[in-house]
């Protein structure tokens, strides 16, 4: 078996506009759903704000240098919405799209191909102000209008285009994720509804990149975790069933067969929580094929049986806010259908993520043997707090672990036949995290900055930077050499 990777293979890394990115109210932009959300996070919790976030908007081109050093071959970022349109439609901003063409002419003229994801969390505050955003049906005339003008504008440079990040994340943590006014909260039923209009939104990009274009590739970017029983009891083998039919199938099935997974449609009936749809919206799913798909894979999950009748009430996915293991605030119960809970197999991270390597090789083995489409990583890192020594060094072997594990992981999937297009792990540098703020790091390159004090962000190169530039170097063959 060949050691290396092809040598097409697009190493890099991600992030995305609202946590890297800044100038959340300079230069023409209005605010996002995430920059309200992350100022009431600060008020609540004491996390950064998106203000200013890592600053990228000023150090972009610093930024580049740096992925260029490591020798990075692709960037997977976001085109913040209401940087090009800060009312969400009408007038575009032409400063903010200017900024997304000097990015990108950046990229290319250092050789490195831009993944760039549509929508990334941050929806114009302003549609969440006119019909409250996702929830309504409105909203995806509106994201058309802004595909089609960003995909217009990038067709002769982007080729891998990505739309919609994590719908199954958004799902799970709604409120962190979207911007709910008051009257809904409480009511499930508009997590899955938002993923409706998140669907027809994807369709609807997919066919303008299909349309407009030449050679353009497209699909999803879902959050994937798979879900293994907690014991070999056949309730709980079942359990993880129902779990992975409504966390992974119910989105992989639109996205490559056009239609929504029948037992979690059924659970979703059965508790008043399906999806309300309109005539024409299957057949808009169904012509908006992907091309590949984008995986985000941090962590596998567990489940147990949820017996019906015990008096347990469906709840949604906890969040660890602390930092500290163990302090998970709860975990996902669908009574009748599944309950998640830790896997006692495996270790965390200080937020209570399961370490998994073998659960990307998993995976990996199982989307493509059942969908025969490409894959890539969009997303894979370690959460951790960094520590920068007094002689101005980062010293996160923690990382380089996480990240070499996972990397012999993909590499086992793909001597078994997997096609892998992209490794893009998170994050290229330090940056506000969607739950944590900023002391939660996952970049190779540290942003020097706290919650409270965002200092002048000074870029340093991590020990992680120095091993994944010898890691792409020697084409994936050396994943020891510090
Ligand atoms: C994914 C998101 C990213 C990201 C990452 C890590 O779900 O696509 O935006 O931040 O998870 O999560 P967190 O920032 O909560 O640690």
């Amino acid at each position: 078996m060949d050691n290396k990777f092809p040598k097409e293979f697009l190493w890099g890394a991600a992030t995305s506009a609202y946590q890297v990115e800044g100038a959340a109210t300079t230069h023409g932009k209005k605010l996002s759903q995430q920059d309200v959300i992350n100022k009431d996070s600060y008020e609540k919790f004491g996390f950064a704000t998106a203000e200013i976030a890592s600053d990228e908007y000023h150090h972009y081109k610093e930024d580049v240098a740096l992925m260029k050093e490591m020798g990075f071959k692709a960037y997977r970022f976001s085109i913040a919405w209401s940087r090009v349109f800060p009312d969400g439609t009408g007038p575009v901003n032409e400063e903010g799209i200017q900024y997304y063409r000097d990015l990108i002419d950046e990229l290319k003229a250092n050789d490195i191909e831009p993944i760039v994801t549509l929508y990334h969390y941050d929806l114009p505050m302003a549609l969440v102000d006119k019909y409250d955003g996702w929830i309504s049906r409105e909203v995806v005339k509106d994201f058309e209008y802004y595909a089609r003008y960003v995909i217009n504008e990038f067709k002769d440079k982007v080729k891998y285009w990505t739309t919609i990040n994590e719908q199954s994340i958004i799902v799970q943590f709604i409120e962190q994720k979207c911007y709910i006014p008051e009257k809904y909260k409480g009511n499930n039923q508009i997590r899955y509804q938002i993923n409706h209009h998140m669907n027809l939104a994807h369709a609807i990009a997919c066919k303008l990149v299909h349309e407009l274009v030449p050679n353009g590739l497209v699909g999803a970017a879902i959050g994937y975790a798979p879900v293994y029983p907690l014991t070999s009891k056949p309730e709980d083998v079942m359990a993880a069933q129902n779990a992975n039919d409504l966390h992974n199938q119910y989105y992989l099935d639109i996205y490559f067969k056009g239609h929504y997974t029948k037992s979690a449609m059924i659970y979703l009936e059965k508790t008043g929580m399906a999806p309300k749809i309109e005539p024409g919206d299957m057949e808009l799913i169904k012509e908006g094929y992907s091309d590949f798909l984008a995986l985000n894979y941090y962590a596998s999950e567990c489940a147990k049986a949820c017996p019906e009748g015990e008096g347990k009430e469906i709840c949604f996915a906890g969040v660890n806010r602390s930092g500290k293991k163990g302090e998970m605030s709860g975990y996902e119960t669908q009574p009748g259908f599944f309950e998640m809970c830790k896997n006692p197999n495996l270790d965390t991270t200080d937020w209570d993520w399961a370490i998994d390597p073998t659960g990307l090789e998993y995976i990996f083995r199982d989307i493509y043997c059942r969908y025969e489409k490409p894959l890539m990583i969009t997303e894979n890192g370690l959460g951790a707090y960094d520590e920068l020594t007094e002689d101005g060094k980062i010293h996160d072997e923690y990382r380089i672990d996480y990240l070499r594990a996972h990397i012999k992981a993909m590499k086992k999937a793909m001597d078994y036949g997997v096609e892998v297009l992209a490794y893009c792990p998170w994050s290229a540098l330090d940056l506000l995290s969607t739950s944590n703020g900023v002391k939660k790091r996952y970049g190779f390159i540290y942003v020097d900055r706290t919650d409270d004090d965002p200092k002048e962000c000074a870029r340093i190169r991590k020990d992680s930077f120095y091993w994944y530039q010898k890691v792409i170097q020697s084409q994936g063959t050396d994943l020891e050499s510090k």
